[in-house]
């Protein structure tokens, strides 16, 4: 026999559990793309504390639709071992040049990732930082849905000894230090550049080069770094992403290994 309500109590007692266990973290990360995610499962691997907060329903930002919804991703040689260790099948197509399946990367990174302990919320935006003597001690978060809908609902706060802001093109959290706290960030022009038209070359090569800490205690990894250090978009190409998100984990792991989180 069974019993409604019983289904109803785990699946709220299991979440709370989760959520209750997210409210002081190492890192956060915020977007559930491939950087966010790569980043998620590298930290995770090294035993952090890490938690992936994703606006959408889905997880995969821009690499679960392939190139313009045909679900096949291409990556270049450096990150093919990325995708092996994953057990994500990756074929050769002409020199330099592999592919994959969007749906298998996704799901392959993500699975992988979880089971090492990475935890995910999916529909919870962030809408904002937390923010000590001009360091980001954590973020503050809402249902998704309580922002389409308008709502006027206060949010929570969960407190991590560093952020990471993986939002993609929109790079969100680096513009909200810019709005709310002013052009402090570590670029030319102490703002957010804008990312650049179109250039897969260059754009995969400084993807990983503008994957830095951009303000204190805020990182920034994927298509985010080179929208707030004003590199080029690439399109359907990935291998850039992943590793910018496996880069951001590295400095991070270096720095809290270290004990230092100021
Ligand atoms: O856009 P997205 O996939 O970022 P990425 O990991 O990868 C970029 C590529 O997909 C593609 C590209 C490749 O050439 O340029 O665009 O850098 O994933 C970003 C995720 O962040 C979520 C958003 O829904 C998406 O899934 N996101 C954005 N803002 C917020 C957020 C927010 N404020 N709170 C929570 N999630």
């Amino acid at each position: 026999m069974l019993d409604d309500l019983v289904i109803s109590e785990a699946i709220v007692k299991s979440f709370m559990e989760d959520f209750i266990d997210s409210i002081r973290l190492d890192v956060a990360i915020v977007g559930a793309g491939p950087a966010g995610l790569m980043a998620g499962y590298c930290l995770a691997k090294k035993g952090r504390k890490v938690v992936i907060f994703e606006r959408k329903l889905s997880i995969g930002g821009g690499m679960w639709g392939g190139g313009m919804m045909f679900n096949k991703i291409v990556i270049q040689k450096e990150s093919k071992r990325i995708l092996d260790e994953l057990g994500v099948k990756v074929k050769e197509y002409k020199e330099g040049y592999y592919l994959a399946n969007s749906i298998e990367a996704v799901t392959g990174l993500t699975f992988q990732a979880v089971k090492r302990g990475l935890k995910i919320f999916n529909l919870i935006s962030v809408e904002d930082v937390m923010l000590r003597k001009e360091r980001v001690t954590g973020i503050v978060i809402n249902w998704s849905s309580v922002q389409l809908a308008n709502l006027h609902v206060d949010p929570l706060s969960i407190g991590s000894r560093v952020v990471v802001d993986a939002t993609g093109h929109s790079c969100e959290l680096a513009r909200l230090i810019e709005k709310k706290v002013g052009s402090y960030l570590k670029t030319e022009s102490g703002g957010v550049m804008g990312e650049k038209p179109m250039w897969a070359e260059v754009g995969e090569k400084t993807i990983v080069d503008n994957t830095k800490e951009i303000y204190a205690g805020l990182y920034v990894a994927g298509m985010a770094a080179n929208a707030v250090f004003g590199g080029p978009r690439m399109g359907p190409i990935f291998g850039g992403m992943l590793l910018s998100g496996e880069k951001v984990a590295r400095m991070i792991s270096e720095r809290l290994e270290k004990g230092d989180s100021d």
